[in-house]
């Protein structure tokens, strides 16, 4: 697609993080702008349904693995937080039987949501905290709450679990991180979402883009939670760019963190067809125009190419930025052929 100007990405946490880099990569080297840029712009919307207040602060778990990723501060081997960490500050607290014990904010880390809470209370939207955070980190794409009203995940507990009778609410950071998503869960509520709207420019984004891409973040608590605020949806799939998406899931299994017990809560399979599926061909009134999925899956190719959708098997595995920039290539390609 020679002349591809913009590209939006609808991301959660590290599989958009990752994904994500990998496309700013390709596009440096495939579309340069003769100072060691690109000239195609990359707008990445970002799940915020993991924010939580904790410590009085405000922490966004996706916004943060996207800006420390891009900006090159991430803890590799985590995927998430800052590289060089230490926990001093979180011990301290701990001591005072505050915070919570089971999810760490790092020092480094700290840093980032006190100013970010100190912007927030001075009256800025999470738009432009986001946009001030980035000035210093300079991700190489704009980054996009995906609304600048809280919108938490909770998750619905089908069984007892501490502290937690069956039947209650918990923040889904507390399902995901202390409980690994092993109780059992019957619900995701987004709670908020009937008072939330899109953040400013999240639809424009959607709306102008030439290619409109869904990586293998969660399909579920991430793209999925993007997807459910108001005009959204509506907008991936009206929007006159091409739609693409990249499975989580490769040989049956998801590549990263719980997805598959995200996908048991709704009823979808954990393969790469099923989530093909899920997500739907534009041409039938579902979201992507294309989707990528990893050789071990090329048997799903088929059925998918039936239900409307252009399917391609390449290497999904994003061992190095290379190999992502490689996928990006691809899911592009499919994009100017979908
Ligand atoms: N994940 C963990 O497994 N354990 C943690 O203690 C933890 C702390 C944490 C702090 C800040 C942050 O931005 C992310 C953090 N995460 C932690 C990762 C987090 O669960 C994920 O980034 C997403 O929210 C889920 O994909």
């Amino acid at each position: 697609m020679t002349d591809l100007q913009r590209v939006t990405v609808l991301a959660g946490g590290v599989g958009g993080a990752r994904f994500t880099r990998g496309l700013l990569a390709h596009l440096k080297d495939a579309h340069p702008d003769g100072t060691g840029g690109s000239r195609v712009s990359v707008t990445v919307v970002v799940n915020t349904g993991d924010d939580m207040t904790l410590d009085g602060l405000r922490v966004c778990p996706d916004l943060d693995t996207v800006m420390y990723t891009l900006g090159g501060g991430v803890s590799e081997e985590q995927g998430w937080g800052r590289a060089d960490e230490t926990r001093r500050v979180s011990s301290e607290i701990a001591a005072y039987g505050r915070g919570w014990d089971w999810f760490t904010l790092g020092d480094l880390d700290l840093g980032t949501h006190i100013v970010r809470t100190e912007l927030l209370r001075e009256g800025a939207t999470l738009s432009e905290a986001t946009e001030y955070l980035c000035r210093r980190w300079r991700p190489g794409a704009r980054l996009l709450p995906m609304s600048d009203r809280p919108v938490e995940t909770h998750v619905r507990l089908g069984e007892a679990a501490d502290e937690h009778p069956a039947g209650s609410l918990i923040h889904f950071e507390e399902w995901w991180v202390r409980y690994r998503a092993g109780v059992v869960a019957t619900e995701f509520v987004q709670v908020g979402l009937e008072s939330a709207e899109p953040a400013p420019g999240v639809l424009e984004a959607i709306r102008d883009a030439d290619v409109v891409m869904v990586p293998p973040s969660n399909p579920v608590v991430s793209v999925g939670t993007v997807l459910n605020l108001p005009g959204v949806r509506e907008a991936v799939r009206h929007t006159s760019a091409r739609v693409v998406g990249v499975s989580p899931i490769i040989g049956g299994a998801a590549v990263r963190g719980m997805a598959d017990a995200c996908l048991a809560v709704i009823g979808v399979e954990t393969s790469a067809q099923a989530v093909g599926l899920h997500y739907g061909a534009r041409a039938n009134g579902g979201l992507i125009d294309g989707w990528l999925l990893d050789e071990a899956d090329a048997e799903a190719v088929p059925a998918l190419v039936d239900a409307g959708l252009a399917a391609r098997a390449v290497p999904l595995w994003m061992r190095d930025v290379p190999t992502t920039a490689r996928m990006a290539s691809e899911a592009l390609d499919l994009a100017s052929r979908a």
